[in-house]
């Protein structure tokens, strides 16, 4: 059935002229990295919902990270959280990764749980709290050596509740100031790359609001900065495609935090309510990819591809697979885009058969592909059902109750 299935996409895919067999090479190279606070007790909003079998320290998030990469073929990497996955050797910690056959990806810093960044980490108006917030930017740096991680992934929670609460352009310069000093001790191949929310924790106004805020931060910086577009911060009716293709243009594009959301940054299974956007997305990358521009096609090459999400009522290594596999077949479809056509639509401007042209291949099925493609790398072919038949959800439980969280 499989054969078949695969035998009859692989014809009619040909004969739109597209290159089945590049597609899967494409889809093979393509991975998603997980984050380990994903894996813990975590959770959007009002409370964390304790589950039994939840990893109880920064390893075993670990090992839990490992299951998924092993039935995906897809998640190689774990970014961190400090000091969420605080350890006292991080060499010990990337050792254990490896092991399992991965490696610890993006450092997150955390400026935003603590008593005295409640006005402000960075932006504080007081020196002290500045100091001691940019020290810990300058602490993730070091850890980035030891992980041997390439990214720094920066969000901020400053901003005010309140008009006049704090001086908006003072805190601008406070925070380019806490950035240059961590830009500095970058080594040559580490990047900063620099998220923006729109709203929340600060409701009248957040330091870098927009990815035109970040966009101007990362260039006054240099070129080891770069835009991180977490998908969930946006004003509702943004257009994040605009955005992605903008910043490829500009090769500030650093990476995306995927995740989805109905109405605010709920952190949830990226492409359960918006596949499209999520296929649109790479729609602009791939575009990006094919451009003549040698720079450009780089800095597409070099985005980091993650999940920000916090499993609350979900179980939570089903709920990464589910998001992992979600993500590879949004891009799968945004393969079977016919740019030639397209272009040649765009030429005529003729604008219905461009937008054809376009969701016609978010219409194909893959999973006859996604199947053939797990096939030849050895992974199960439902990746879902081997983890649920597996022994594993029944090992975990040995753990009990009370896994790491926040
Ligand atoms: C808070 O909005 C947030 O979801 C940001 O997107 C960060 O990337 C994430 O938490 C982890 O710090
Ligand atoms: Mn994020
Ligand atoms: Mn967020």
């Amino acid at each position: 059935m499989t054969d078949k299935a695969y035998a009859l996409f692989e014809e009619q895919q040909t004969a739109r002229g597209i290159d089945v067999e590049a597609v899967k090479r494409k889809i093979k190279q393509f991975k998603i990295e997980t984050p380990s606070w994903g894996y813990g007790d975590s959770g959007t909003r009002f409370k964390v919902f304790q589950k039994e079998g939840v990893p109880r320290d920064p390893f075993e998030k670990m090992e839990d990270a490992a299951i998924v990469h092993r039935l995906t073929g897809l998640a190689p990497t774990v970014a961190i959280h400090i000091p969420w996955d605080k350890v006292g050797d991080y060499g010990k910690l990337r050792s254990h990764a490896e092991s399992l056959g991965l490696q610890i990806g993006a450092v997150n810093p955390n400026l935003f749980q603590e008593d005295d960044y409640m006005l402000g980490s960075v932006t504080n108006s007081d020196a002290a709290v500045r100091r001691k917030a940019t020290d810990h930017l300058l602490e993730c740096v070091d850890i980035a050596k030891e992980t041997g991680s390439r990214d720094l992934s920066l969000w901020f929670a400053d901003g005010t509740n309140y008009p006049g609460q704090g001086d908006i352009r003072q805190r601008k310069n406070w925070m380019q100031e806490a950035l240059s000093e961590m830009y500095k001790a970058l080594t040559k191949d580490m990047r900063m790359l620099i998220e923006y929310k729109c709203f929340e924790p600060g409701f009248y106004h957040t330091d870098l609001a927009d990815w035109g805020m970040a966009y101007n931060m990362a260039l006054k910086l240099g070129d080891q900065a770069q835009v991180l577009v977490d998908t969930g911060h946006h004003l509702p009716g943004a257009n994040i495609e605009h955005i992605v293709a903008y910043l490829i243009d500009e090769k500030r594009l650093g990476g995306f935090h995927f995740n989805s959301r109905k109405y605010a940054d709920d952190d949830l299974i990226v492409g359960t309510v918006n596949p499209y956007e999520l296929f649109l997305i790479f729609y602009q990358i791939l575009n990006g990819a094919a451009d003549s521009d040698e720079g450009i096609r780089r800095g597409v090459d070099s985005i980091a591809y993650m999940l920000d999400q916090s499993h609350n009522i979900e179980q939570k290594i089903p709920a990464m697979i589910r998001s992992v596999l979600n993500v590879q077949s949004a891009y799968a479809k945004a393969l079977l885009i016919d740019h030639r056509e397209v272009a040649a639509a765009q030429e005529k401007n003729d604008v219905l058969a461009a937008e054809h042209a376009i969701r016609k291949a978010s219409e194909f099925d893959v999973t006859p592909l996604l199947h053939a493609v797990r096939e030849e790398e050895g992974l199960p072919i439902d990746p879902m059902e081997a983890y649920l038949t597996s022994s594993y959800p029944e090992e975990i439980k040995a753990r009990g109750k009370g896994g790491a969280s926040w």
